[in-house]
């Protein structure tokens, strides 16, 4: 195994039975892509649980939010040798020519005091509510700027895959800023400061025909209003991010420039994560790119699961020159694992 990440030795740190479903008719099939934070001595992290009926025999169903059904949800239900179902990705469908996902996210609470044993909240935190959120809630980014919490997560609705904000400084009220970047796009990490007077993030727009999946920068006044999109980081042909790259958590503010961990999939698709330079006065700058992965599928729980050849991370928190990494593994288990910042760097150098 890479030696640049020490994988707690306790992984996976929260498993699907750990957590109760929102409903009793519901099954949890992964956790996935924790946001990570600090919230008064204790460490929080926004799970993405990933929940659907318990399957039937030959049968395959879905749960859809919809404020009109009971409950808020409606299930969608077909057999599993219907000719117009497409089953062959574990994370989508298409029926009748339409895709589905094949389970609905939502966003839920884990605490911990000591950054390794954590337990999960009884009942979701953000769960979709609309029309644009009707396939639910996933894989937030928590930023903290001037005192309050900025959760960034994708809404995914069949209108498409956007960035959703929700802020709250306490984490019991919470303030809905609706969608701040429309479809399709995901992976939106805010800088937790403002550069020369703005506020920037990262984001990941999805290129069709021309273009592709690459990392982007771009500012704002607000953290509503989103301009100056600059692309930074694109796919690199036959390397292990050679399929689609996005951002992490926050940039990591280093001496020598911000320190962004990303995600890259190859054509398999295998996740693993690398790292990006940026400058530190202006961040649309890219002063080095890892050419080899800093962490890379592995271990046993990351090599198979739900969906097997995946560490994604967007979620991390920082202590001295200590960067503890959470991070989905096969999406299906939350997992933990520690990295050196200055050792993370001299990777780059
Ligand atoms: C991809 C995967 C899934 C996710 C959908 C929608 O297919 O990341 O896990 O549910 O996109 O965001």
């Amino acid at each position: 195994m890479s030696t640049l990440a020490s994988r707690f030795d306790t992984n996976p740190i929260l498993r699907p039975s750990e957590v109760k479903p929102s409903r009793p008719d519901m099954k949890i099939e992964c956790l996935l892509n924790p946001g990570a934070f600090r919230y008064q001595n204790r460490i929080g992290l926004l799970l993405r649980v990933a929940e659907r009926p318990v399957q039937e025999d030959g049968w395959v169903s879905v749960p859809i939010v919809d404020p009109t059904s009971e409950g808020g949800l409606r299930i969608f239900r077909c057999r599993a040798d219907d000719p117009k179902l497409d089953f062959s990705d574990a994370r989508v469908f298409t029926y009748d020519g339409k895709q589905y996902l094949t389970t609905l996210s939502h966003l839920r609470l884990a605490w911990s005091t000591d950054g390794r044993h954590f337990v999960a909240d009884d009942k979701p935190t953000l769960t979709g509510q609309n029309a644009l959120q009707s396939f639910g809630l996933e894989d937030s980014r928590v930023a903290f700027i001037d005192g309050r919490y900025y959760l960034t997560y994708t809404e995914v609705s069949e209108a498409g895959v956007g960035v959703g904000m929700t802020s709250t400084a306490d984490w019991m009220q919470f303030h809905h800023h609706g969608m701040i970047i429309p479809p399709h796009n995901k992976d939106c990490a805010l800088f937790e400061e403002r550069i020369d007077g703005h506020y920037y993030a990262l984001h990941r727009p999805s290129g069709v025909g021309l273009g592709g999946n690459f990392i982007w920068t771009a500012r704002s006044p607000d953290l509503l209003h989103w301009g100056d999109h600059r692309c930074i980081a694109r796919t690199r042909r036959n390397a292990w991010d050679s399929g689609r790259v996005g951002a992490g958590a926050s940039p990591i503010k280093t001496s020598a420039g911000w320190l962004a961990i990303y995600h890259g999939a190859d054509d398999k698709p295998r996740y693993s994560l690398g790292l990006l330079l940026l400058d530190l006065k202006d961040p649309t700058k890219v002063i080095a790119r890892s050419t080899k992965p800093i962490m890379e599928p592995e271990a046993a729980y990351e090599l198979t699961g739900f969906f097997g050849n995946v560490v994604f991370t967007n979620g991390h928190v920082i202590d001295g020159d200590t960067v503890t990494v959470y991070y989905g593994a096969s999406d299906e288990v939350i997992c933990g694992a520690t990295l050196s910042i200055q050792t993370l760097l001299a990777t780059l150098a």
